[in-house]
């Protein structure tokens, strides 16, 4: 008795919905297999991303220290009911092509990481241009990183607010070419990470 001869209709069934599964697990696999791997959640003030990846090369034309560097970023923004509020962000990056000791500012971006379009990522976050006040500009008010080269190539640094970021209005973080200025200036846009 042959194999397809000994298989009753059903199982002939089963078979093909299995192969089926597996042709769309296979494709489901290679799509996702970006350099970027992202994962988290949000809901309004309640939001986690955890960021893997290299990082988008925001000024193509140039070779610049992070081509080619890598990003690990875990982020929390949390709420609570007696109005206390936070963002935790911690930001390591691996691989940058700079002699140790150079320091590199960078800053939490309203606007999304687009590849060689800097302008995309638009301004910083600021808590108070999102709750509609008068604007100010310091590290309290938006979230901000400095990363100092080590002997390795690695860079990392933790930033702490006590604002939380509404859901969305937080998309990127720009790593500048200078370190950041008392205003919030930092110079040309290298690279980016999507949050
Ligand atoms: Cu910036």
């Amino acid at each position: 008795m042959s194999l397809s001869a000994s298989m009753n209709p059903t199982k002939l069934l089963f078979a093909v919905v299995a192969l089926a599964m597996t042709i769309v697990a296979l494709v489901g696999v290679s799509a996702s297999a970006s350099p970027t791997k992202r994962t988290g959640h949000s809901s309004p003030m309640q939001s986690s991303a955890t960021v893997e990846g290299v990082l988008v090369d925001l000024a193509v034309d140039v070779g610049d220290p992070f081509d080619g560097s890598y990003a690990d970023v875990k982020i929390k923004s949390r709420s609570f009911d007696d109005g206390r509020q936070w963002t935790k962000a911690s930001v390591s990056v691996e691989n940058v092509n700079a002699d140790a000791g150079v320091t590199y500012g960078s800053h939490v971006h309203v606007g999304p990481c687009v590849e060689g379009d800097g302008d995309a990522a638009e301004g910083h976050f600021n808590i108070t241009e999102s709750r509609g006040e008068e604007v100010v500009v310091s590290e309290e008010t938006e979230i901000w990183f400095e990363f100092t080269v080590d002997e390795h190539g690695d860079a990392k640094d933790f930033s702490e607010v006590d604002f939380a970021i509404p859901s969305g209005e937080g998309n990127s973080i720009v790593i500048h070419e200078m370190p950041t200025e008392a205003d919030g200036s930092a110079g040309g846009r290298l690279a980016c990470i999507p949050l």
